[in-house]
């Protein structure tokens, strides 16, 4: 909701605490999710082990000053990710750049919040006297905080450290150890310590005891009830049958002026899906092409892409077989008061069904703390309990049963069931599933994030990723599936279908899992003259083409590496195209496996070098297929050192960029080696070959857009 959209007494926090009878109220910056997810663990956690009465935010539902009015008795958290280039999440870019101005100058005086607005507390509530104190507006304040972050990027949780340091410097008080989380190791392990570390801090401000006993039990974050559709309660309107196939929009703007975001995707029209390798290659990589026209969208190219996918019928199936539903049954899904969480469904109605395929993720295993306080509470056996107190207690247990193997949600409870079965447990006594459990326990749905492989002066109103499609074993040596990149597959046979008449039952490719097939989708949702549509939105980004056309552009992107650069390429084609005389040399590096099988876009490419060369004989492709010689391995950064004058002379005598785009592991780190081995071989006696990348990378002309 925008900021005008709620009066200001439901924006202020200490408010809505008080109403609430809450005393701990936990704000997170979140992108994907995963600060969300903490957030409502670590609110669970302190309900139950403490006694704790948490509150879940949303920063973009409040304002930032009402910080300054929360009693001294209750306590803030921060959960807050780093995002780009180290910068706020979307939804707590407002709070940020009130709470830090590019001068570091306060853009809000929180003092003015006095008087009517400001009620003194009384000095019971506070304890001590109290004073406004115009230097110190936070000075009652006192937060805890966990930065979500990674250590493969420049800014390390600079977020969460700037945020904490401002709130400091205007007077409030930080208990317990300030969290970095690092999700190149293992962003859950990290949360746990600290949250650990950090609780007792948390319980003693708010004078809660340690209290393991169970006389907190399970509060759900949703009541859901049973709705008859012939019933007067139905509301036609806003029943939701299929995610965001209509926005309910009070105020019925046309789409082109609908704020798209993660909150509110754009349901874009895939206008073309299609396999790039041969059909015997040992993986597949896709390119699917979106439809922005008539949306507010744009892009530059560089960005990436946020795509919700729809989970797969087979996990949606066993849950909704255990909860022993009708997966067209109507429910309305409401907040719980009672509960610590504030958010709702974007819609009012839907189904069963409709709930677990679109806005749930039904396939991440669920954490042990979910376990001990959503699930545990809710199982009656012996047997039941003790198979729980295992995972719950038992972190080995847990990893070999949950985390290592990637056990689904619904699996897990399947395990349940058969230990309940196996000890001969009563019907009475027996697991029941019920939804609002379900939900409690699930995460969110969260959009997956690729770079845009289009050129938005080529093509503004399309845009491309390009995907490879996840499949593995896992330690049990079952398959396991990546949810996007396998829902994405399955266009790819729903457009071909829509494209040339032709049956994709008769026509599968080897590797299309059969499961993983949204045969429910494919008949349903998307039937023959339905338009295929996916939800997305558009993330920025600051990898970019420099300024100025006739700088040399460097670029490494082995695999789907290629994906931004390939939009890149592109857009320097265009302006040769466009008759800009002066384009720089443009050098591509790209590997993959086997030429004849997984040479993606080859066509593309050479076409594409053939103008960019023509233009500026400096222009080339270099490529590296690992596996076509049994008897060595060949990569890019081979090339590199084959042509190293080359680069050198491009990146450091005519002040070209560098570009790496890929896998951050090994990849990145090998490149990053051969760039650096050039270096000090070409640079000469006098100028120390690390100072110069470290210049390169303060000036921008050293860019990356890796992933894991
Ligand atoms: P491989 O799978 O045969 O090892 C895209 O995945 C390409 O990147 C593949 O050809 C892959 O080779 C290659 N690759 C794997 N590790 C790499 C590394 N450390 N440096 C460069 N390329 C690598």
């Amino acid at each position: 909701p925008s900021e005008s959209s709620k009066p200001n007494v439901e924006r202020s926090i200490p408010d809505f605490m008080k109403s609430n009878n809450k005393n701990v109220v936990i704000v997170y910056g979140s992108q994907t999710g995963t600060a969300e997810d903490l957030s409502k663990r670590f609110s669970r956690s302190l309900q139950t082990d403490f006694g704790a009465q948490p509150l879940v935010i949303d920063p973009e539902d409040f304002d930032v000053e009402s910080l300054s009015r929360i009693s001294p008795n209750n306590i803030l958290i921060l959960m807050l990710s780093t995002t780009g280039e180290g910068e706020a999440t979307d939804n707590m870019s407002t709070w940020y750049k009130k709470l830090i101005s590019s001068d570091d100058h306060l853009e809000v005086d929180f003092s003015t919040l006095q008087p009517p607005d400001f009620q003194v507390p009384s000095d019971d509530e506070l304890g001590h006297d109290f004073s406004f104190d115009k230097e110190l507006p936070l000075k009652n304040l006192t937060f805890s905080a966990f930065g979500l972050g990674n250590t493969t990027y420049e800014h390390f949780n600079s977020h969460i450290k700037r945020v904490s340091s401002r709130l400091v410097s205007l007077g409030a008080t930080l208990v317990g150890p300030l969290g970095l989380g690092d999700d190149d190791d293992d962003i859950d392990d990290d949360f746990v310590k600290w949250k650990d570390s950090v609780s007792p801090f948390i319980a003693e401000h708010i004078g809660s005891s340690t209290s393991s006993d169970s006389s907190v039990s399970y509060v759900s974050d949703w009541i859901i009830t049973e709705i008859d559709k012939n019933s007067t309660e139905f509301d036609r309107e806003k029943f939701n049958r299929f995610r965001f196939s209509t926005i309910e929009n009070e105020e019925k703007l046309p789409p082109s002026e609908i704020k798209v975001d993660n909150k509110n995707p754009w349901s874009s029209k895939v206008t073309d899906a299609r396999q790039l390798c041969h059909p015997d290659n040992e993986r597949q990589i896709i390119h699917v092409e979106f439809d922005i026209n008539d949306s507010s969208i744009s892009y530059t190219t560089g960005d990436h892409l946020a795509v919700f996918p729809i989970n797969f019928d087979l996990h949606v199936q066993s849950l909704l077989d255990i909860l022993g539903v009708d997966e067209n049954q109507v429910i309305k899904a409401v907040p719980n008061p009672d509960s610590t969480n504030s958010s709702s469904f974007p819609y009012s109605y839907s189904t069963y069904g409709n709930i677990l395929r679109h806005y749930m993720d039904v396939t991440s295993p669920i954490s042990q703390d979910i376990l001990k306080n959503v699930l545990l509470p809710n199982v009656i056996s012996q047997p039941g309990k003790d198979f729980l107190n295992n995972l719950i207690n038992d972190k080995d247990a847990y990893n070999n049963l949950v985390s290592k193997p990637v056990t689904s949600p619904g699996e897990l409870l399947n395990l349940l069931i058969s230990a309940e079965s196996e000890s001969n447990v009563s019907n009475e006594q027996r697991f029941v599933l019920k939804m609002d459990v379900l939900l409690s326990m699930l995460q969110r749905m969260s959009p997956r994030r690729y770079s845009i492989s289009s050129s938005s002066l080529e093509s503004p109103k399309t845009l491309s990723a390009t995907v490879v499609v996840l499949k593995y074993k896992n330690v049990n040596g079952l398959d396991r599936y990546g949810v996007c990149s396998n829902f994405l597959n399955a266009t790819t046979d729903i457009v071909m279908r829509n494209k040339q008449g032709v049956d994709p039952s008769s026509n599968k490719t080897p590797f299309l899992p059969k499961y993983a097939i949204h045969d429910k989708m494919m008949s349903s949702s998307y039937s023959k003259n339905t338009d295929l549509r996916i939800p997305i939105y558009v993330i920025k980004s600051s990898f970019k083409l420099p300024n100025d056309p006739s700088v040399p552009v460097v670029m490494v992107g082995p695999g789907t590496g290629l994906s931004p650069l390939m939009g890149f390429i592109r857009e320097r084609v265009q302006m040769v195209n466009s008759g800009i005389s002066n384009v720089g040399p443009t050098v591509l590096f790209f590997g993959n496996r086997h030429e004849n099988r997984d040479f993606i876009y080859k066509e593309r490419l050479i076409e594409s070098f053939g103008i960019l060369s023509a233009s500026n004989p400096d222009s080339k492709m270099f490529t590296a297929f690992s596996r076509d010689d049994p008897s060595k391995k060949v990569y890019v950064q081979d090339r590199i050192y084959e042509n190293e004058e080359f680069v050198y002379k491009l990146i450091f005598e005519m002040g070209g960029n560098f570009y790496i785009c890929g896998d951050a592991k090994s990849m990145t780190v090998d490149v990053n080696k051969a760039l650096l081995d050039i270096t000090k071989r070409h640079c000469g006696q006098g100028l120390s070959p690390t100072n110069l990348i470290e210049d390169l990378k303060k000036s921008g002309r050293y860019q990356e857009d890796v992933w894991f």
